[in-house]
């Protein structure tokens, strides 16, 4: 549907750009994903919800508490108990999550 913007440019170029946007976009996807409640961060209630609905509920209560507060602990950065935009990519970097 967005192709034709393309038609002027090189194909390296349009790789370049498709796999940037491709990145962004997945995380952007994700983002969205995980802030359940919509106010732009990822809180420890919208990890709960997410992990919770994502394991299908295989894990106790106590497991995912453990899990959500493991996270914060980790990429929780500046210490305001949820992940922002910025603090949510290195978690997706350095999980398969
Ligand atoms: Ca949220
Ligand atoms: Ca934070």
């Amino acid at each position: 549907m967005l192709f034709s913007h393309f038609a002027g440019a090189s194909p390296q170029a349009l790789t370049y750009f498709g796999t940037l946007d491709q990145a962004e976009e997945q995380y952007k996807f994700a983002f969205r994903l995980y802030d359940v409640d919509g106010d732009g961060f990822v809180g420890g209630t919208d990890l709960y919800n997410t992990l919770s609905a994502l394991s299908g509920r295989s894990h106790s209560d106590a497991q995912m508490e453990q899990v959500v507060h493991n996270t914060l602990l980790h990429f929780d950065e500046d210490g305001d108990n949820k992940l922002s935009m910025e603090e949510f990519k290195a978690l997706l970097a350095s999980s398969s999550l």
